[in-house]
């Protein structure tokens, strides 16, 4: 069984980040260890969450790793929260990154235009030096202009996403994905570029009306999953993004449903049939 690591906060409610990704993964069949950076009471769209900081346990944690030879065969980093967190993870890829190990970064930082509340504007400058050590990026489109200084737009031609992306791959990174990238009426998905052979790719799906917090969780936590089960980086979005508007669709159905998260512990049988 391959193993991960990924590495982001706990909001105890809000269906985010570690509460999305350690069962996502798991499901799909991959062991995945986690190291917590935070334990928020909630995610930061909520207004006042509690806060308790483990920036000073990255480095012991991973010295102890270390000393029991353990390895990963994939590094997974999505929301991180400071500067300082953000250097201590990069010396983390340093540490555990081996040849053919890839390290996926999902900057989690950004979206409709806007930072999220919790973040200074130095922030994305931080996140920056962050994705040049990344093998496969995966923003939106907010975050993407963010990262590259490019203007944020909402309607654009193919030509914008393509611009955006190879920006993003002169960072560094072998893969840029871009999330959230709509060429037609009623259709959303996913733009990427592989640097190495020059190739854009793309894959959508239709557009339903409303979104949901979260879902960016989701859809990084499949795409390591897959690349785990070793499908190839398309398949993997693909089966990603599918998974995540087959969730959407459940959420919608369900008269509960809240602006904090989408029913993807309904939808995990669907994705496991989907891998095999
Ligand atoms: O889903 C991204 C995310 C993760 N963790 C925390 C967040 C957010 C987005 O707002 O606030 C704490």
């Amino acid at each position: 069984m391959k193993r991960i690591v990924t590495i982001q906060d706990i909001s105890c409610v809000g269906k985010c980040s570690l509460t999305v990704a350690l069962p996502i993964i798991s499901a799909m069949g991959v062991e995945t260890a986690i190291l917590p950076t935070a334990v928020l009471s909630t995610h930061t769209m909520f207004p006042s969450p509690t806060c308790a900081d483990l920036t000073d346990e990255i480095e012991p944690i991973s010295r102890h790793w270390v000393s029991q030879d353990l390895d990963f065969d994939a590094i997974y980093t999505g929301y991180l929260a400071s500067g300082r967190q953000i250097s201590l993870v990069s010396r983390f890829f340093q540490t555990f990154r081996r040849e053919g190990t890839p390290v996926i970064v999902d900057p989690a930082m950004a979206d409709n235009g806007k930072l999220y509340p919790a973040f200074s504007p130095d922030f994305p400058g931080q996140m920056r030096e962050l994705c040049r050590q990344a093998d496969i990026l995966l923003p939106n489109i907010t975050e993407a202009s963010l990262l590259t200084g490019l203007p944020y737009r909402e309607k654009y031609d193919r030509t914008y996403p393509e611009e955006m992306l190879k920006a993003l791959s002169q960072l560094g990174p072998r893969y840029a994905v871009l999330t959230g990238v709509s060429l037609a009426p009623g259709r959303l998905g996913v733009m990427g570029y592989d640097k190495e052979e020059n190739r854009f790719f793309r894959y959508d799906t239709e557009h339903l009306p409303i979104a949901y917090h979260g879902t960016g969780d989701v859809f990084a936590s499949t795409v390591t999953g897959a690349l785990m089960r070793g499908k190839s980086l398309e398949e993997s979005l693909q089966i990603a993004c599918d998974y995540v508007v087959e969730t959407i669709r459940v959420t919608m159905e369900n008269p509960d449903s809240r602006s904090y998260g989408v029913d993807f512990e309904a939808t995990i049988p669907w994705l496991v049939n989907r891998l095999a």
